[in-house]
């Protein structure tokens, strides 16, 4: 197999192609529904899993060397930026997502940290002109030192909280300086292990008192895309604040954040929640809170955020029919917030990965369509309702009836025969669709 410097840019060959370095489905000017394939998916490369991570885990260490021949720390990250930017331009990726130290060393005291990373986000920035990148979202890791051991905005330590605050302050100002159109805040630590030492109400208070000054200074210093939530039910913490969609929008209801605030929706988190990928999104968007997504997928027989790249057909189709029914990406994207297996230690294994995700996900774009145009799923759910067309029903939709009509009626009813729901004769429909 081809080395990764072999390789200059990664292009639409057509399923039929077998050489592993082209996209098989993924044709990026290509129109469908009068926008480009590029413009639908609005892929975006995760910073962390891509250029940070280099396959350690809890049994062993790293299995790739990110440090690109630098032991200079500054020189480092201006290494692995330059890399960032070549990999996106071979993979042609046009977004990219970070949280603050993966693009800057950490320094010994709060300040030294932000004068490192507001040196690279200077860096990040002529990089980012040059290679004609944008950013699709900026968040500050406020989990992993240990001051965040017991939380950031939810830490018991005040002083901790502000600290957490001086990050995402510098973060939203790289953002801003950076043109990007979304702000992320994914809990972190931002939950608890055991109530015998944890004032919820309180906690959950200071979350949304953290929140509340974010937004303003973003708003204030003239952020005009979306903030998001990224709701995750377990991991680091045994019960996370932000569980799921549902959770979150009822935390934003009570603290009135519903204005700024949508979801960004990690696949892997929602089958971590017990639920669907399809369902979190559906749940956003019938909440008006559909915002980004974090594109990956977890393995459903482990318990926790394998973050691996998509590859399952099923999944990005119907992610990509919820996608479209929402009118498409406004501020939002497909981050693949996803990373290649420990033995896959190699850079090309980083292309392979990317053209999996990227071409899994062309793939669902492409038969989402084929769904909407075929059009029997989306005519049987219309029919499945057509009771509350006329009648009763109607009136029931129009709010013009009450109990005790509806209870007359009722009384007048002899039998009542309920469609069948016809799971199975859609799933195949799907399959039919699918495997054309
Ligand atoms: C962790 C999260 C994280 C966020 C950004 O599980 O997915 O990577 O996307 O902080
Ligand atoms: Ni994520
Ligand atoms: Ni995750």
């Amino acid at each position: 197999m081809q080395k990764y410097n072999d390789i200059k840019k990664i292009t639409y060959a057509g399923k039929q192609s077998t050489d592993p370095f082209t996209f098989k489905y993924y044709n990026p000017e290509e129109k469908i529904d009068g926008k480009t394939m590029k413009d639908h998916l609005k892929f975006a490369m995760s910073y962390w899993h891509t250029i940070a991570a280099e396959g350690a885990d809890m049994f062993g260490s790293g299995t790739m060397d990110k440090s690109f021949g630098k032991t200079d720390p500054l020189e480092m990250f201006k290494a692995k930026a330059d890399f960032a930017f070549e990999l996106m331009d071979k993979l042609d990726i046009e977004y990219y997502c970070f949280h603050d130290v993966d693009i800057a060393p950490e320094g010994n005291s709060v300040k030294e940290s932000i004068d490192y990373f507001n040196t690279m986000v200077d860096y990040v920035y002529e990089l980012q002109k040059k290679h004609n990148k944008k950013l699709l979202w900026a968040t500050a890791n406020n989990f992993s030192a240990p001051k965040f051991m017991a939380g950031a905005a939810t830490s018991p330590n005040a002083d901790v909280f502000a600290v957490a605050a001086a990050k995402v302050k510098a973060c939203i100002d790289a953002t801003i300086k950076l043109g990007g159109t979304g702000y992320v805040f994914w809990g972190g630590r931002e939950g608890y292990e055991t109530l015998l030492n944890t004032d919820m109400g309180f906690e959950l208070d200071n979350l949304a008192r953290f929140l509340t000054m974010a937004r303003d200074y973003g708003r204030a210093k003239g952020f005009k895309g979306d903030f998001y939530i990224e709701p995750k039910p377990k991991e680091p913490t045994k019960h996370q604040y932000d569980f799921d969609v549902a959770t979150c929008m009822n935390f934003l209801r009570k603290y009135n954040l519903t204005e700024d605030f949508k979801m960004n929706v990690e696949a892997n988190h929602a089958t971590l929640a017990g639920h669907t990928f399809n369902h979190e999104l559906r749940s956003a968007i019938v909440n008006d809170a559909f915002g980004s997504i974090d594109a990956n997928q977890g393995d459903l027989l482990l318990g926790w955020d394998t973050d691996q790249f998509p590859t399952n057909v099923y999944d990005t189709t119907l992610c990509m029919l919820e996608v479209i029914n929402a009118g498409g990406f406004t501020n939002g994207g497909l981050n693949f917030d996803a990373k290649t297996r420990r033995p896959s230690n190699t850079l090309e294994d980083i292309l392979l990965a990317y053209i999996a995700g990227m071409d899994t996900f062309a793939l669902g774009l492409r038969l989402a369509y084929d769904i909407k145009a075929d059009g029997r799923i989306d005519e049987f759910v219309k029919n499945r309702y057509a009771s509350y067309n006329s009648g009763i029903g109607k009136k029931i939709v129009a709010n013009q009836t009450n109990l005790e009509e509806l209870a007359d009626y009722a009384l007048n009813i002899e039998d009542v025969d309920v469609e069948s729901g016809r799971q199975e004769y859609l799933e195949t429909i799907l399959n039919n669709i699918m495997f054309k």
